[in-house]
């Protein structure tokens, strides 16, 4: 009978891999590419991620889909400007007060690790009938996050849910949006939404980083084989370790 490669072995091979990887991808990060964006920023206080502001600067760019709608009726989506606000229309059409039109961005996914809050600035421009529903899927569960069917106020104003508060705890990793609408007097009415966003909690003291320093092992012109490296102290007053490393 073979035994199994002893513990070190298999560690040590496990990280030469990783290492081979990081390797792999800084070599990707230092291919010269025409795009000035770097990559994109941590989650933190200030740095909100755009899902979709309908104008094209957020991570998804494309018009939303009515793929499925239960019970009769359509749905449309367009972008258009209201209030000076580039939004989207999300509109129905139902055969009857049971008539649900449901929205998707495509099939896509969207990473929302080190998030904790979904923002949706949105407004009912006078359809005092119509109703939304916004569920995620995490790839194994739906979660509802508005509180089954629910009005828009006529102004413009966020609805924050709490990722952190679902229940049972979701998969950040993959989440796909789903947008329902239905209307409770069987005719039609719509819903604008202006921005969509995920944010992070700020709460105690940022972290500093203090004593930072780099080194490489050349003495003269760097080349692409010089290694760096970087040193700093991470110091955080409410003992939270960092994101990202
Ligand atoms: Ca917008
Ligand atoms: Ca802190």
């Amino acid at each position: 009978m073979m035994a199994a490669p002893p513990r070190a072995n298999r560690a040590r091979r496990a990280f030469y891999y990783y290492l081979g990887l990081i390797v792999f991808l800084n070599t990707l990060l230092l291919v010269p590419a025409p795009s000035s964006a770097a990559v994109a920023p941590f989650p933190g206080p200030n740095n909100p991620l755009i899902y979709d502001d309908f104008n094209g600067g957020g991570v998804f760019k494309l018009n939303w889909m009515n793929w499925f709608n239960q019970a009769g009726g359509t749905g449309a989506f367009t972008k258009t400007t209201v209030d000076t606000r580039s939004v989207g229309k999300f509109a129905q059409t139902p055969a009857t007060n049971a008539s649900w039109a449901k929205f998707q961005p495509w099939n896509e996914v969207v990473n929302l690790t080190g998030y904790r809050y979904l923002n949706f600035t949105m407004k009912n421009p006078g359809y005092a009938d119509s109703l939304i529903r916004i569920v995620i899927n995490d790839g194994s569960r739906n979660y509802t996050l508005t509180n089954n069917w629910v009005a828009v106020s006529n102004d413009w104003s966020v609805s924050q849910f709490d990722l952190d508060a679902l229940v049972p705890a979701m998969n950040k990793e993959k989440i796909k949006f789903e947008i329902w609408l239905r209307q409770n007097g069987g005719a039609y009415g719509e819903i604008l939404i202006d921005e969509i966003s995920a944010t992070t909690a700020s709460s105690g003291t940022a972290p500093t980083l203090t004593a930072t320093s780099m080194t490489s092992n050349s003495d003269s012109a760097s080349n692409q084989n010089t290694l760096f490296t970087f040193q700093a102290t991470y110091t955080d007053a409410d003992n939270q370790k960092p994101y990202a490393m």
